[in-house]
């Protein structure tokens, strides 16, 4: 399905004259908004692949028609949602869930859709068919040599595919730990995961990063081989100069800083991207911004503050991308609400008085420095964010209008009821 540009012309000329009211308050209050919104335009945020279906949980699954059942019909999918908000022009693949068959044609496809493709994923937290050995008991950490080896040799496999289609990153979570006290030695486990690290490492072409995803618990219970920033840092700080930590906003134990991380890691010059979801208890893999949008523009606060100060770009210095799992929302209009609630977060953090901050710092003026970050927490900034849609031709309000527009019923006539995407 392709969503005619003439029918989101008049979806925004309905809106425009409540837009421009909007906007015109919102300019009022803030003063120099054109630096803004050129940001937002700029920015874009990459779409999971393994997402555009209905995240199950392991009691069940609830799909809801329509979903995508090919690679080819997931990037249709991130091809709506980037028409609806031109802020989501990138695609993170999951493999071996989405194998391209034809590499040409699947890179032709994306660029008609304004689509890029972000980091590569690598799965070796799952057992696939044909698979000599099983991971069970881990993959790079693995005591068997010929277990860490075929893990390894996924990793290069999935960087090899990454190459064929322009992607310039390979992100590596694994699943590797232990559940019972005693079941691993945790420095040989450690030892293990480097080694076949660096061998993957050394697959990497010179113009690619490296993303080391860390999580605190789950699958196992008891440890995990890369279970927070710090282990992660000490990898990638071995790695070498390609290889980055990756924070995953889930990933932590309860009430972690995150902010204090991001700044932390920004200021070594590792931190190399984000997947985006948000929580209330652990990986709940929510729709960001659904819990804790504080915390969220906190991040970014953090983030526009230390990529500045490294003179980094903000659209292209970090890999950003959402990594999300729903099972009561339509897929499509739950990454709508993520890209949203990052956009805002993003612009509030435009909007912080830098050197009014560092003053109230440097004075110990600690309610000041309080009123400057929740004035711009406070400030609403939908309409700027709603206006670097307009300019770039997407919708003012997406949602609304991919309700209008009935997608998802349109979807579920071209691909039927009972699809099932690979993914989660
Ligand atoms: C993990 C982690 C990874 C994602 C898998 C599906 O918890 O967040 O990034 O690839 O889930
Ligand atoms: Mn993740
Ligand atoms: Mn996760």
């Amino acid at each position: 399905m392709l969503l005619d540009s003439n029918k989101i012309a008049a979806h925004n000329a309905d809106l425009l004259k409540s837009h421009t009211n909007k906007l015109v308050f919102t300019t009022s209050e803030i003063g120099e908004t054109e630096n803004i919104i050129q940001k937002l335009i700029d920015f874009q945020i990459a779409i999971p692949s393994w997402a555009l279906g209905t995240g199950g949980t392991r009691f069940g699954r609830f799909p809801g028609g329509g979903e995508p059942r090919s690679l080819e019909e997931k990037i249709e999918d991130v091809g709506l949602l980037h028409a609806l908000n031109n802020a989501s022009g990138a695609i993170s693949l999951h493999i071996p869930w989405d194998i391209p068959t034809d590499y040409q044609a699947i890179k032709n496809l994306a660029s008609q859709h304004g689509l890029k493709f972000d980091a590569v994923n690598s799965n070796t937290f799952q057992d696939q068919t044909n698979q000599e050995y099983t991971y069970k008991y881990g993959s790079l950490q693995n005591v068997n040599k010929a277990i860490r080896k075929q893990a390894i040799a996924h990793n290069i496999e999935v960087i090899q595919q990454g190459i064929a289609l322009g992607s310039e990153s390979l992100t590596v979570w694994l699943a590797d730990g232990s559940c019972f006290p005693g079941q691993l030695n945790f420095r040989k486990a450690y030892q293990n995961t480097l080694e076949s690290l660096e061998e993957i490492y050394a697959a990497l072409p010179s113009n690619w990063k490296m993303y080391l995803e860390y999580k605190s618990n789950e699958p196992n219970f008891y440890s995990t081989t890369v279970a927070d920033w710090g282990q992660s840092y000490s990898y990638v700080k071995k790695l070498g100069d390609k290889a980055f930590t990756l924070v995953d906003l889930g990933h932590h134990l309860p009430n972690a800083n995150i902010e204090q991380i991001v700044a932390i890691l920004l200021m070594e010059g590792k931190l190399g991207g984000f997947h985006f979801n948000d929580s209330k208890y652990g990986d709940d893999d929510l729709t960001a911004g659904a819990m804790k949008p504080y915390q969220l523009f906190l991040i970014f606060n953090e983030l526009v503050e230390g990529m500045d100060a490294r003179g980094m770009n903000h659209a292209k210095g970090l890999g950003w991308m959402i990594d999300a799992s729903h099972n009561v929302k339509d897929p499509l209009e739950d990454l709508l609400q993520s890209v949203e609630a990052i956009m805002i977060a993003y612009a509030q953090a435009l909007l912080v008085d830098r050197k009014a901050l560092e003053m109230a710092q440097n004075e110990n003026d600690v309610v000041k420095a309080q009123e400057i970050l929740q004035n711009a927490f406070r400030t609403d900034v939908r309409a700027l964010v709603a206006e670097a849609r307009l300019r770039s031709g997407a919708a003012l309000n997406p949602v609304a209008l991919y309700r209008d527009f009935s997608v998802r019923q349109e979807l579920i006539k071209e691909r039927g009821t009972n699809t099932v995407a690979t993914g989660l």
